[in-house]
């Protein structure tokens, strides 16, 4: 299983370190052998620990250069950093990144051998349209975007979900993982609203081959209470 905790724009430096020291124990202690990645945020980066990822949220698709406010590839080796989440639906929807220019991160991370966390999903009003509507939207997503590429994780994160307390039904999760399943061999996420109440169920699904949590991880201590469920 993979199991990842999305920071999003929360979090100081201190109460990173805080937050890794106890899912690094927990890892540790409990020999734990799924993949655990973090993503905190950029003015928190450390280098990778031993036993757990730690991912950029978002990336300039540069060596360096004249980008103001970016955070490009130079910065990133420098921590050693070698994952990172692209095609979060906050970037596609709060920030404006269309299909171009997350086809560009993927390419220039893919070409630096970099983990990614591809995220894909699709909004209520195109979900209420039916399974059809749902997959051609999410096409799209992949426009740009090589589903063979060995470093991929893809995340499936239904926009309505996420941040809601809302979750697909379970055989939504399956019959959508399953056509992703078709198109790629990569390991296949949920993420959306997954909570200690719910990551066990939603991992023991067929095609579910981990989590993406956002609000529900920012507690190390339920994090680790969902590391403790992959099964
Ligand atoms: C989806 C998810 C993590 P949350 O954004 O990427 O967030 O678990 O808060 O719905």
């Amino acid at each position: 299983m993979i199991l990842c905790a999305n920071f999003k724009a929360n979090k100081t430096r201190q109460e990173t370190r805080a937050y890794m020291a106890v899912v690094e124990s927990f890892v540790s202690a409990n020999d734990i052998t799924d993949t655990i990645i973090v993503f905190p945020p950029f003015t928190a980066l450390e280098h990778d620990p031993r036993n757990v990822l730690i991912g950029v949220q978002n990336g300039y698709p540069v060596k360096n250069g004249a980008f103001t406010g970016e955070i490009a590839l130079e910065q990133l080796e420098e921590f050693g950093i070698k994952t990172i989440l692209i095609g979060h639906s906050e970037r596609r929807h709060i920030l404006g990144e269309t299909q171009e220019q997350i086809a560009a991160k993927f390419r220039f991370f893919a070409e630096q051998g970099f983990l990614i966390v591809y995220c894909v999903g699709e909004p209520l009003e195109i979900r209420e349209q039916g399974h059809e509507a749902l997959m051609a939207y999410i096409e799209k997503q992949f426009e740009g975007i090589d589903l063979t590429y060995s470093d991929l994780v893809l995340a499936y994160e239904p926009v309505w979900a996420i941040g809601t307390g809302l979750t697909p039904s379970n055989s939504d999760i399956e019959l959508l993982h399953g056509a992703l399943r078709m198109k790629t061999t990569a390991p296949l996420l949920y993420g959306g609203s997954v909570k200690v109440d719910n990551a066990g169920e939603i991992m023991a699904l067929e095609n579910v081959d981990g989590v993406l949590v956002g609000s529900a991880a920012l507690s190390a201590n339920d994090f680790c209470d969902m590391i403790a469920q992959a099964v």
